[in-house]
């Protein structure tokens, strides 16, 4: 058996003693200092040296995972660029993609088609919600993000850094490959 004692009201310390050092120490202790061990004192290594939990990485969702990310950027320089990739999830928590930003560029937008007047048009998407089992191709004709005046950085052959912007204020970082124009989309 291990106790732990704290070695005063406002000591940050902790000292861990053996049964037996305990045994000794206690035919020598004044009754204050008894006092201090019943409201401090606590059994067990868990209750004590209770750990920090680890930080989560930085701008990383646990259960978010990124596929064929590619930015492909505009035939004409100066239009927004398309980032396309796979998305899946199977964290236990719902939580829901509600924007975007791109590296270089100087706005972001998750876009989705929509159909407007009879004729497919695509628009600013909602809020995405991803619940556990969640699949979705951000491609061509669907869902995709929209990156608006694009940094002369941002060349094809490079990559650029994509983030979704998740309910709760938290992002997921990932990053795209870039894509020329004609290239495959
Ligand atoms: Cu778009």
């Amino acid at each position: 058996m291990r106790f732990c004692l704290a070695q005063g009201m406002d000591a940050p310390t902790f000292r861990t003693i053996q049964q037996g050092d305990y045994n000794v120490k206690m035919t020598q202790t004044s009754s204050v200092f008894l006092r201090g061990i019943t409201l401090a004192a606590c059994l067990g290594v868990a209750a004590c040296g209770e750990e920090a939990p680890a930080p989560e990485p930085i701008d990383t969702i646990e259960g978010i995972t990124i596929s064929d990310a590619r930015l492909v950027l505009p035939p004409v320089s100066g239009n927004p660029a398309a980032v396309y990739f796979n998305l899946s999830y199977d964290g236990d928590r719902g939580i829901a993609v509600s924007g975007a930003e791109v590296t270089g560029a100087k706005s972001a937008t998750v876009h989705d088609m929509m159909e407007y007047d009879f004729k497919m048009t695509m628009a600013e998407a909602g809020p995405v919600p991803l619940t556990n089992g969640t699949e979705i191709a951000f491609e061509p004709g669907a869902k995709h993000v929209m990156a608006f005046e694009l940094d002369e950085s941002v060349q094809a052959g490079g990559t650029a850094e994509v983030m979704l912007k998740i309910s709760g204020g938290k992002r997921h970082k990932f990053e795209a490959e870039v894509r020329a124009a004609g290239e495959e989309r």
